[in-house]
């Protein structure tokens, strides 16, 4: 996968793709990330990326010019996109569905805002889908868009070495994930569950599942309406968020 980043921070872009999974899989050549600095595309003295927003009232809005011509010279380079995401606190929502979709395309660009916003014209002619990656503001579309491609981009084969634990994960299956321990069995007197010792692999299995249900109806009861469960497993989540009404 090839995904360009339109941006005024392209360091901070790079710096957070230098390590990690990410950064072996762009050594492995499997992803191509680069980050493209928006200042680049201006031509006056001071670089500018930003204006007064017409109608007035407070703040900057960044300016279109820079980013189309920034959106062109991208898709030249690199060819056409499958997809152009502008990260803003107006976008619908970003999940894993989202993301893989996103993961299916061989080139995508992400542009990254700042200041009050970028001009609507940008959204209407350039973007394909404008993504929010939750409901809290931040100063910038920069961390939203390393969120955006880390999501993204783990699902892309052989970037994830175990493609296991890819599949099986909690979001996939539309369930919370189940509690996890290490050695040692006792530590500073609190035991890890039997169970979990026992070495009856049918019997842990059940027990996992069973505490991915409970948590997913105690901590996430809206993931329950989608979640994929047998019919005993929807009576024990009925029960269990009854018991979350009386204990909290
Ligand atoms: C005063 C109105 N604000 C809109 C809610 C202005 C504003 C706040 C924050 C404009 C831009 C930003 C910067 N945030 C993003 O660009 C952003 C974001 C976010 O703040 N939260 C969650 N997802 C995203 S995606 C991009």
């Amino acid at each position: 996968m090839v995904a360009d980043v339109v941006t005024i921070f392209p360091g901070m872009i790079e710096g957070a793709l230098a390590d990690g999974v990410i950064a072996r899989a762009r050594e492995r050549g499997v992803l191509d990330v680069r980050a493209w600095d928006l200042r680049a595309f201006t031509s006056d003295r001071h670089r500018t990326v930003d204006d007064v927003p017409f109608g007035g009232g407070p703040g900057m809005v960044m300016k279109p010019e820079p980013v189309f011509l920034a959106v062109e010279a991208i898709q030249a380079e690199r060819g056409p996109a499958g997809a152009v995401v502008l990260v803003t606190p107006q976008g619908t929502r970003l999940t894993h569905a989202v993301a893989e979709r996103l993961s299916r395309l061989e080139r995508i660009i992400v542009i990254c805002g700042r200041y009050e916003g970028v001009d609507e014209r940008v959204a209407e002619t350039l973007v394909t889908d404008e993504v929010s990656i939750g409901d809290y503001v931040l100063t910038g579309g920069e961390l939203p868009a390393l969120v955006l491609l880390d999501a993204v981009m783990r699902l892309v084969p052989g970037v994830v070495g175990d493609t296991a634990s890819v599949e099986g994960e909690s979001f996939v299956q539309g369930l919370l994930d189940c509690p996890h321990y290490t050695r040692p069995a006792v530590f500073r007197g609190q035991a890890v569950p039997d169970v979990l010792l026992s070495g009856n692999h049918a019997a842990i299995a059940r027990w996992r599942r069973s505490e991915q249900v409970r948590r997913t109806a105690r901590r996430r009861p809206d993931l329950l309406n989608d979640a994929v469960l047998s019919d005993d497993e929807r009576r024990d989540t009925l029960r269990e968020r009854e018991t979350e009404k009386e204990s909290g």
